[in-house]
C-alpha cells in the first residue's frame, strides 16, 4: 500500500462474505444460498412473472431472517472508518441486509437494494417493509396489491450506478471485502479503478474470480482482516 498520507478518498465494495460471521448465507459455494434455490427460480425478473409466489415466499423468509442477525466485527470496523475517515469515502454493498446501517455506517449505497423496502410497481413509491409480502398487502402510497422487493435482481439495471462510477472516478483506493467477483457490474469496479490509476485491495477468505487484478490481496475471515485494515487506516 502506498503512504496513508496519499490516501484521501476510499470506495469499498462488500459482497456476502461480510455479512457471513453473521450468519447470513453467501450466494455461491458450498452451503450457499444458490445450492439451495436456483437464480432462475427466485432471482430474476421473468421468475418473479411465472411464480410470483415462490419468489415472495424465498425473500419473506431471508427478510425474516436477516432481522435475527446481528452486525458483526467486520461492519463495526467499517462503521468506525466510516465515522472516523476526514476523506470522502463510499461503502458500496451488494448485500441486501442492513447490517452495515445497523453497526452505525452512514456512508451506505446498497446497489443490488435492500430487503427490508417494498417496491410499488403500480406506483413506484418504495416504503420500508419488515413484514411479509405474500398475502399481496396493500401499498402505503397508493393502495394497489402490487408489491415486490426492492431487490435488484438478473437482468435489471443496479441502482445509483452514476454515483458509484463518480466516486470511482476520485477514489484512491478501492477495496473489495467478501465478494466472488462473480457478479457484473460489481465485479467490474477494479478494472475500473486499475485503469484510473487508483490503489487496489482485496479483503476475502478466498480469491475473488477478479483477484489478478488487485494490487495485493489479504486472506482470511472479514471479522479478522477488516478490523486490522481499519487500524492501519486510522494510525
Ligand atoms: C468471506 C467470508 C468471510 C465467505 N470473510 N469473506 C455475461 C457476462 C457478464 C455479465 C453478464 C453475463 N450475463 C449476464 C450478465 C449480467 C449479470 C451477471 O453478472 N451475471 C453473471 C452471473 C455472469 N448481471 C446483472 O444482470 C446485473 N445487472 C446488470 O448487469 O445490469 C445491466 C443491464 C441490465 C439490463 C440489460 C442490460 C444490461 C444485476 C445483478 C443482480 C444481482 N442480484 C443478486 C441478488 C440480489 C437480491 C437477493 O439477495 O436475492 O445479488 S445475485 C447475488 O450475487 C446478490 C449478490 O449481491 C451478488 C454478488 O454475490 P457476492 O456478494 O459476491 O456473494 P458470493 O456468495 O458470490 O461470494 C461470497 C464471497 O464471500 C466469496 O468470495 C467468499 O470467499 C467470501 N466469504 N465467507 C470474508 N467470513
Amino acid at each position: 500500500m502506498a503512504a496513508m498520507a496519499d490516501i484521501r478518498n476510499i470506495v469499498i465494495l462488500t459482497g456476502a462474505g461480510v455479512s457471513a460471521e453473521s450468519g447470513i448465507d453467501t450466494f455461491r459455494g458450498g452451503g450457499g444460498l444458490w445450492e439451495k434455490h436456483r437464480v432462475e427460480d427466485v432471482a430474476t425478473p421473468e421468475a418473479f412473472a411465472r411464480d410470483p409466489d415462490l419468489v415472495l415466499r424465498f425473500y419473506d423468509m431471508r427478510r425474516a431472517a436477516i432481522q435475527e442477525k446481528e452486525p458483526n466485527r467486520a461492519h463495526a470496523a467499517l462503521a468506525r472508518l466510516d465515522a472516523e475517515w476526514p476523506g470522502d469515502l463510499l461503502i458500496v454493498t451488494q448485500n441486501v441486509d442492513d447490517l452495515h446501517e445497523r453497526a452505525g455506517a452512514r456512508r451506505v449505497l446498497h446497489m443490488h437494494g435492500t430487503h427490508l423496502n417494498a417496491w410499488c410497481t403500480a406506483c413506484d413509491a418504495r416504503s420500508r417493509w419488515t413484514g411479509p409480502l405474500i398475502d399481496r398487502p396493500p401499498c402505503p402510497a397508493c393502495g394497489a396489491r402490487a408489491l415486490r422487493p426492492d431487490v435488484v435482481w438478473f437482468g435489471e439495471m443496479p441502482y445509483e450506478m452514476e454515483r458509484i462510477y463518480g466516486a470511482l472516478q476520485a477514489a484512491d483506493l478501492f477495496v473489495s471485502i467478501g465478494t466472488s467477483g462473480a457478479v457484473y457490474p460489481a465485479a467490474g469496479f477494479v478494472r475500473e479503478a486499475r485503469e484510473l490509476g487508483t490503489q487496489t485491495l482485496e479483503l476475502n477468505l478466498e480469491r475473488s474470480q477478479g483477484s489478478a487484478w488487485f494490487d495485493e490481496t489479504r486472506l482470511g475471515p472479514a471479522g479478522e482482516l477488516v478490523p486490522a485494515w481499519v487500524d492501519e487506516m486510522l494510525g
